[in-house]
């Protein structure tokens, strides 16, 4: 059965950018509901560990410096069918790939930067939110 949860993190290139409220919008006009959310900023060491399942893909490297060189906002999301529904509204990994109307076509730079996080399992949406919130941080 799909659950209602999923995780996601608006990345350092959107923030640069300055589309975290325009991220944000577009999340809540999707009608996802914040359950948890943080501005923050990943140490080499986090987004290592948080990215481990790509550590033997050529891009990890690029990855992880990425992930850490600026903050982020980390946030779970409340919607029916979340993971699908999410990775449905943030588009294809690779920007030029991603539909019109996707978070992606609109604010990703590229395949490495591409603007936004979604988790890819109801197992890892419940794993990543772990990494980042405890159940204090929960609403
Ligand atoms: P998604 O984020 O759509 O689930 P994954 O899980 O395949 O995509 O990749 C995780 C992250 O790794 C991507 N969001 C992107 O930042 C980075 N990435 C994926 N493929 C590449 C690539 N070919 N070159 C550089 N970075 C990549």
């Amino acid at each position: 059965m799909a659950s209602n949860r999923t995780f996601t993190m608006i990345k350092p290139d959107a923030v640069e950018a300055g589309n975290i409220g325009n991220i944000l919008a577009m999340i809540n006009n999707a009608g996802f509901r914040i359950v948890a959310m943080k501005y923050t900023k990943l140490s080499e060491e986090k987004a290592g560990a948080f990215y481990e399942v790509h550590k033997e893909r050529p891009f990890y490297g690029e990855l992880v410096e990425f992930m850490s060189r600026g903050p982020i906002v980390a946030a779970i999301l409340e919607k029916d069918n979340a993971v699908e529904d999410f990775r449905k509204l943030i588009g294809a990994t690779n920007p030029a790939q991603a539909e019109e109307g996707t978070i992606r076509k609109k604010y990703a730079k590229s395949i490495g930067e591409n603007a936004v996080h979604g988790s890819d399992s109801d197992e890892n949406a419940a794993i990543e939110g772990n990494f980042f919130f405890s159940g204090l941080e929960r609403f």
